[in-house]
């Protein structure tokens, strides 16, 4: 007979139940608005890889509610995938109105970078505003201002808490920054974050805290000091409100993103919980596949969410030996 097509309501049962929506955040769940984006358009944003920069971007592809997004001038193995409300893309002008810094394609001069003569050169469009998730600038209430110091985990290096500063900020987000490392490392978090703890907090905690990389003296770090010499201040302890541990629990389903393959979402499976993180299984797929993940990750999302966004869903891998196709 022929083949039915995958499908969550059959899959879904007594012992296999889907993550409640309630457990993700805004950006994983389902959009209020369409993806208006067309391939083509220009915009700006940050470069995945460098955190700290904002690039010239266009928009190589549109599936659903997701975007491949291209860096201008560079190699198309810099691409990457977002949502299309993601808060790292911003209307062209954008930079210039926040004061800053936008990185141009190659051959462009930064200081003479002008975003018409830029379209017309490319005979592209930029992306209209309304496109862009609006955000809401409140800034003025954070606590955290640009060079004030923290103690920070690096995400590459999970086990490590460093020293750190606030390198930029962005309505409630910031940019972490390893003092004296390059910005590879660096990551956007707001206050809520788990990885990012006031000055002070390793020793309270007995851990031990990463020094600036060439510190004379990385085993007797002093804070005292170090604020003093670089003329520097503290992010206030009551600047931090570490958000509550997330809810998922092992065996619940949902739909995530592909790491080794973004342009595609995968029927998923919780395997493991820590605090603010999960791991992520691929149904069908070996465990030796799992990956851990922060639990807020916009790559996660509820079960329907594919279906809702008209994005294709890469349904469990199947293990039918030859027999299975006899039967069916
Ligand atoms: N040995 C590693 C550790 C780098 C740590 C950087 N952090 C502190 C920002 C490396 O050199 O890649």
């Amino acid at each position: 007979g022929k083949k039915k097509a995958w499908s969550w309501d059959q899959y879904l049962g007594e012992k296999v139940i889907a993550a409640p929506l309630r457990l993700f955040t805004e950006a994983q769940s389902f959009p209020l608005s369409r993806n208006g984006f067309k391939a083509g358009m220009r915009l700006e944003g940050i470069d995945p890889l460098h955190p700290s920069m904002f690039c010239i971007l266009s928009v190589a592809e549109v599936i659903g509610y997701r975007l491949r997004l291209h860096i201008d001038s560079y190699s198309e193995c810099y691409d990457f995938w977002v949502n299309a409300d993601s808060p790292d893309i911003r209307p062209a002008g954008w930079c210039e109105s926040t004061g800053h810094q936008l990185h141009p394609p190659k051959g462009y001069n930064e200081s003479e970078f002008n975003w018409e003569k830029y379209q017309e050169a490319c005979n592209a469009e930029a992306a209209p505003k309304n496109l862009f998730k609006s955000q809401n600038g409140t800034t003025s209430t954070s606590k955290f201002q640009v060079g004030m110091k923290l103690e920070a985990v690096d995400r590459k290096n999970p086990c490590l808490v460093c020293v750190a500063s606030v390198a930029d900020i962005v309505d409630n987000h910031f940019l972490v920054h390893f003092d004296n490392w390059d910005d590879t490392y660096d990551y956007w978090c707001d206050a809520s974050s788990p990885h990012i703890h006031p000055v002070g907090w390793c020793q309270d905690h007995g851990r031990p805290l990463t020094a600036p990389q060439g510190h004379p003296n990385p085993e007797h770090f002093l804070w005292e000091e170090y604020l003093q010499d670089n003329g520097s201040t503290a992010v206030p302890s009551q600047a931090f409100c570490m958000r509550p541990p997330h809810s998922f629990q092992v065996n619940m389903k949902l739909e995530a993103v592909d790491r080794r393959n973004p342009m595609l979402v995968r029927v998923a499976t919780v395997s493991d919980t820590e605090d603010y993180r999960v791991k992520i299984r691929f149904d069908g797929w070996h465990e030796k596949f799992d990956f851990w993940v922060d639990s807020d990750l916009p790559d996660l999302h509820p079960v329907g969410w594919c279906a809702r966004t008209g994005h294709p869903l890469e349904p469990p891998l199947s293990h039918a030996g030859p027999s299975d196709l006899k039967s069916s």
